[in-house]
């Protein structure tokens, strides 16, 4: 998704935009551009489609200096990926980039054209320039020109803007989009995450919806609105003389103090190191962020629940059911995790995508915890659910739900903040768009989940205390099956020139072999489908062919033999199946039937294990193909937009 990365500071910035820049080409993006005051009253602007190398290029032949300035990564959602629809838009001497989308922006650009205003692109973005153009020429204050525009906006945005006149100064707002404030010696930043600012800093505050940032090189203020602050018991510590260069606050919005947070990082972290790709390097990760999510949370026979949260026991020993709202390859774990929490648990569990959750009138018994996945804790629809969840109902006054937990990757994050409990993954920065180590984690945050919620339930010990000491044994097992990144590398010819493909699995393996196909086609644009095995003869049996690859999870579970079944079902009408499995399972390769051992595991723990396999066999197929393997085509990472 689009990406911000804004500087003022007392040297050049550009550098720091740039480096920014690079930093956030992960979340995937069309066009990249940059502008700065290069002087008072003058602005200077570079955008070009494609690479942020392209960017560096032209301001290689072209430079830019000034000691403010906004920069951006473009997702294209209103208008194609060009250079008139790049970020930064200006309109008279302000320039703006932004992330979200403007849902209002028709009526507005209609109003605003009546007034005058000539637009130059078909983003809704540049509704946003205008407005606080048309907005400033009535306050004469960039600050209140800003709040008052943003008044105006209905639909999500994080937006950084800089006018000619006031090189000193910039101001960021955000509304549904992520948006953080980077504290540094040499003056203070903007970014869509921390991430795009490690080089300068790692102090940052973490903006609230409604929070209007005003920063000079030296002082920084962040206006929130009144009522949200009230309600959030953040000290108001507004009053004093703006300082010299910031202007008086605007109308709707106090000075507020919002915590500063170190952010713990590993620079090896963001770094390919000897790794080709960032999804390679992360899916040989896996063992070490497995480690990390166990990490201070299990005891020697049993889950330490309070290490889950202060608020684990309480909220945990009230539930009777969960729904677990998630997108994407997060929604693939918490299939995963519905098997484990029904069978070890026995807590009814029902799952669903959060974009249709949030638009439906759900049903949610007494005593329902409401869980979510995100990798970024930023994903727009989860958020939006858990705050639809969470809100009041109109009959009753109050949310159905007994509280939140939500499961990410990202302390800080709108997810983690909002949520009533968060189990943070620990997995460290996931950099390739198609998800590896993310997933693995949440999976292993669910399982911890899922024996808390055993344990707390009065489940038998024994199972417990067992499934504990394989949860500690898990990341070595991972480590063993990274062996299959050599043995997958060679049985890419089968994929490589095929359109076409399915994945099966049954039970809990049925969500892995979902997973296994979304990896497929996202990062090799091969169509892949999965479906539950005992499906086939169904409908999707019609689609086998000669030749057509299959590929089978199956370790040893009560339902292998029925999956074997169903595998000679497909090998009798000519597919070509591959199946990743147990060696105790008695699956021997044959015509037809091609089978890769994997690391032998209890059935609980094997939707995590074969994750790997399959993660593995679509990288080496996507590198065979020459696709962008870490930023695959029209994807992105966040996905921060609707
Ligand atoms: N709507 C804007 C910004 C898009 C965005 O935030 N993508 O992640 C545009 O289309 O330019």
């Amino acid at each position: 998704m689009c990406g911000i990365v804004a500087a003022v500071g007392t040297q050049d910035i550009l550098p720091v935009l740039v480096e920014g820049l690079r930093r956030l080409e992960y979340r995937g993006y069309d066009s990249a551009g940059v502008a700065l005051v290069e002087a008072p009253g003058v602005l200077g602007r570079t955008r070009e489609v494609g690479k942020v190398a392209a960017l560096e290029a032209a301001l290689a032949s072209r430079p830019l200096s000034g000691r403010s300035g906004i920069a951006h990564t473009r997702w294209a959602t209103h208008g194609a990926p060009s250079q008139d629809n790049a970020h930064p838009h200006v309109s008279g001497k302000i320039a703006v980039v932004h992330n979200g989308i403007i849902e209002n922006h028709g009526v507005l650009r209609e109003r605003l054209e009546s007034a005058g205003y000539r637009f130059d692109s078909q983003t809704d973005t540049e509704v946003i320039a205008h407005l606080i153009d048309k907005e400033l020429m009535a306050a004469n204050d960039l600050t209140e020109a800003v709040a008052r525009a943003a008044d105006q906006l209905d639909g999500a945005y994080a937006m950084g803007v800089i006018h000619a006149d006031d090189p000193e100064r910039m101001i960021g707002m955000r509304q549904g989009s992520p948006l953080v404030v980077g504290i540094g010696e040499q003056g203070h930043y903007l970014g869509s995450d921390p991430l795009a600012l490690l080089s300068v800093t790692d102090r940052f505050i973490y903006l609230e919806d409604g929070d209007l940032v005003v920063a000079t090189h030296g002082h920084c203020r962040v206006h929130g609105l009144a009522s949200a602050s009230v309600r959030e018991g953040v000290p108001v510590t507004g009053g004093d003389a703006p300082e010299a260069g910031e202007a008086r606050q605007d109308s709707d919005r106090v000075r507020v103090e919002r915590p500063v947070v170190r952010y713990e990082h590993d620079d090896q972290a963001i770094d390919k190191g000897e790794f080709p790709h960032y999804m390679l390097k992360e899916i040989h990760e896996q063992p070490l962020a497995v480690a990390n999510t166990l990490e201070g949370r299990l005891g020697e026979d049993e889950v330490l629940v309070d290490a889950l949260g202060d608020a684990a026991q309480a909220l945990l020993g009230a539930t009777r059911q969960i729904h677990l709202v998630a997108c994407g390859t997060s929604y693939h774990a918490a299939l995963v995790a519905r098997y484990w929490l029904e069978e070890l648990a026995g807590v009814p569990c029902q799952v669903e995508v959060a974009s249709e959750y949030r638009y439906r009138r759900v049903v949610a018994p007494e005593g329902t915890l409401f869980v979510t996945l995100s990798q970024s804790g930023e994903t727009a629809d989860t958020l939006a659910a858990m705050r639809h969840a969470l809100s009041a109902d109109a009959a009753t006054g109050e949310s159905p739900y007994l509280g939140s937990l939500a499961i990410c990757n990202v302390p800080g994050s709108s997810l983690a903040r909002e949520a009533t409990l968060t189990l943070l993954t620990h997995a460290g920065p996931e950099i390739g768009v198609a998800s590896t180590k993310a997933f693995t984690t949440q999976l292993t945050a669910l399982m911890l989940l899922t024996l808390a919620q055993r344990q707390v339930r009065g489940g038998e010990a024994g199972l417990t205390a067992r499934l504990v000491r394989r949860l500690r044994y898990l990341p070595t097992v991972l480590g063993d099956a990274l062996a299959l990144d050599g043995v997958t590398a060679d049985l890419v010819d089968r994929f490589r020139d095929r359109e076409h493909s399915l994945f099966l699995g049954r039970g809990a393996h049925f969500p892995i072999a979902l997973e296994g196909a979304l990896k497929l086609k996202e990062i090799s644009y091969i169509h892949a489908e999965a479906f539950a095995a005992g499906e086939l003869k169904h409908g999707p049996l019609a689609l086998i062919a000669e030749g057509m690859p299959v590929v089978a999870v199956a370790p040893m579970d009560g339902l292998v033999g029925k999956l074997a079944s169903n595998l000679q079902e497909v090998r009798a009408r000519g597919g070509r199946v591959l199946a990743f499995a147990d060696p105790d399972t008695g699956l021997a390769s044959a015509e037809g039937l091609e089978v890769v051992w994997v690391p032998a595991v209890c059935r609980f723990l094997a939707p995590i294990v074969y994750s790997l396999p399959l993660q593995f066999l679509s990288y080496h197929v996507a590198v065979a193909r020459g696709t962008d393997v870490d930023k695959p085509r029209n994807l992105a990472k966040s996905v921060t937009v609707e």
